[in-house]
């Protein structure tokens, strides 16, 4: 907090004098919880029913890694859909259902929002288990810019109509509308920013995105991964959120569009953010097995440098805590092993995310990251040419630039079968996220060329040195 200037912080303090006591929370069902409800009902009867009437939907979904931004933005595009824009749209939360209980901070969020049975108010994959090919082909995409190949797989004309992002955008479906891939700290601001200014947001919708926000940009300080459109977001949702009730309205007013960035310290917008982050770190009660599914994208490359040019899957999963304190003594080749097959992939990459001397907990020490790697011959399709995919992800990874590891000597990975390969490395780089890491190994993989680690720096999109401050990843 040191970058803030005496007189603003005086500022600051004289307008946020008197906090009001806060309101008892108003009787009734939740706007949010019984429109989420109602939406899961009617979709699962008209699909049941008659499966082509899961053809007069969109299905918003936010990237399968979960996280409270994808959650947030796909219910909030939902609800604008459906409720002010008067067409049925439903959000898919992109995970099985029991894994809602994976993050803590994704249910203390949607609690806030009076989603309390979010396994029940929710749709997850696991109401679709079975169904192929998917039964609707209308799709809206938030925090991701990709639709996944189930969605698509012997779906006929299925068509994304609609993207909201801020990840490195792929170039695809130029129709779209609203087209929207920019930059942010979170994609939930984008969704704040665009929500239609005539129309009143629930007081719900607006807790559910402020917390996304404040998940995403470490509450909103200053040195951290929040941007001006953070900060818009942050000024529209507040007075809308549950916190109106208890941060002084004037408070808020006063709050003058050059010092947003001070929301960060107002008593109620930090308490909310600690309770989150305090969430979210606590995962000492997770194993390796939960650790590596808890935050985890998936990923399918063609492998056009070989003669047959296989397509295969590769996952990468981040874990906020370093290999050895849940890893050491071959749980992470077991678990990895387990994971490899169960989602039938050939790459999988472990993405650390920590500060030392901590056991998942945030301390105060210095931001680091590791990455493990496997590389497995699974027996589901075809043969992989293992040890080609291996020495090309060893070259790549080590000739890259931005990550700059090293080998870890302290994880050996000396568990594995004769079918797999693996290495282990310290990251030089801690601000290089999951952003800069999946197209790296996009590149690594489909590249046709040889990657030539000592001649030619292997390139990775300029614009994700911007978007990967340093702290988890997005
Ligand atoms: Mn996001």
């Amino acid at each position: 907090m040191s970058t803030f200037k005496p007189n603003a912080l005086r500022r600051l303090s004289t307008v946020l004098s008197i906090g009001k006591a806060p309101m008892p929370a108003p009787a009734g069902v939740s706007t949010l919880a019984s429109f989420l409800s109602k939406a899961k009902e009617d979709y699962l009867s008209d699909i049941r029913a008659t499966p082509s009437k899961g053809g007069k939907w969109t299905v918003v979904m936010g990237n399968e890694a979960g996280d409270l931004d994808s959650v947030a933005s796909s219910i909030a595009f939902a609800w604008v859909h459906s409720e002010i824009q008067k067409k049925p749209c439903i959000p898919l939360i992109q995970i099985a259902r029991d894994d809602l209980n994976l993050r803590a901070e994704n249910l203390y969020a949607l609690n806030l929002a009076g989603i309390d049975k979010p396994h029940e108010q929710l749709l997850s994959t696991t109401d679709l288990d079975g169904i192929q090919p998917f039964p609707s082909n209308t799709f809206a995409l938030v925090d991701h810019n990709r639709l996944a190949p189930s969605f698509s797989a012997g779906n006929k004309n299925p068509t994304v109509v609609a993207v909201i992002d801020h990840h490195e955008d792929e170039d695809l479906y130029k129709s779209a509308f609203p087209r929207q891939i920019e930059p942010a700290g979170s994609c939930s601001s984008h969704m704040a920013n665009i929500y239609p200014t005539e129309s009143e947001m629930p007081k719900e919708l607006a807790d559910l995105l402020l917390c996304a926000i404040l998940v995403d940009t470490n509450g909103l300080i200053t040195e951290g991964k929040a941007r001006p459109v953070d900060y818009n977001a942050a000024a529209s949702l507040i007075p809308r959120s549950s916190l109106r009730d208890t941060i002084h309205a004037t408070a808020l007013s006063s709050l003058s569009k050059d010092s947003h960035a001070l929301f960060s310290l107002i008593p109620e917008v930090k308490q909310l953010s600690d309770t989150l982050d305090a969430k979210k770190s606590d995962v000492s009660h997770l194993g390796a097995w939960d650790l590596l599914r808890r935050d985890y994208k998936e990923y399918t490359f063609t492998l056009r440098w070989h003669p047959s040019a296989p397509s295969i899957k590769a996952g990468l999963a981040t874990v906020p805590v370093k290999l050895k304190a849940w890893g050491s003594g071959g749980r992470l080749e077991d678990a990895a092993q387990r994971w490899m097959a169960h989602r039938k992939l050939s790459v999988l990459g472990v993405l650390t995310s920590f500060r030392d001397n901590s056991w998942g907990k945030r301390g105060n020490g210095k931001h680091r990251r590791e990455m493990a790697w496997f590389v497995r011959d699974g027996t589901e399709a075809q043969t992989l040419p293992l040890d080609e995919v291996a020495a090309r992800l060893w070259a790549g990874v080590e000739a890259n630039r931005e990550v700059k590891v090293t080998r870890h000597k302290k994880m050996e990975l000396a568990g594995v079968p004769s079918s797999v390969r693996a290495r282990a490395y310290k990251q030089g780089n801690a601000s290089a996220t999951r952003k800069v890491t999946a197209p790296l190994l996009r590149y690594i993989m489909e590249a046709e060329a040889d990657p030539e680690p000592q001649t030619e720096e292997v390139p990775t999109p300029a614009d994700t040195a911007a978007t990967s401050r340093a702290g988890e990843s997005s």
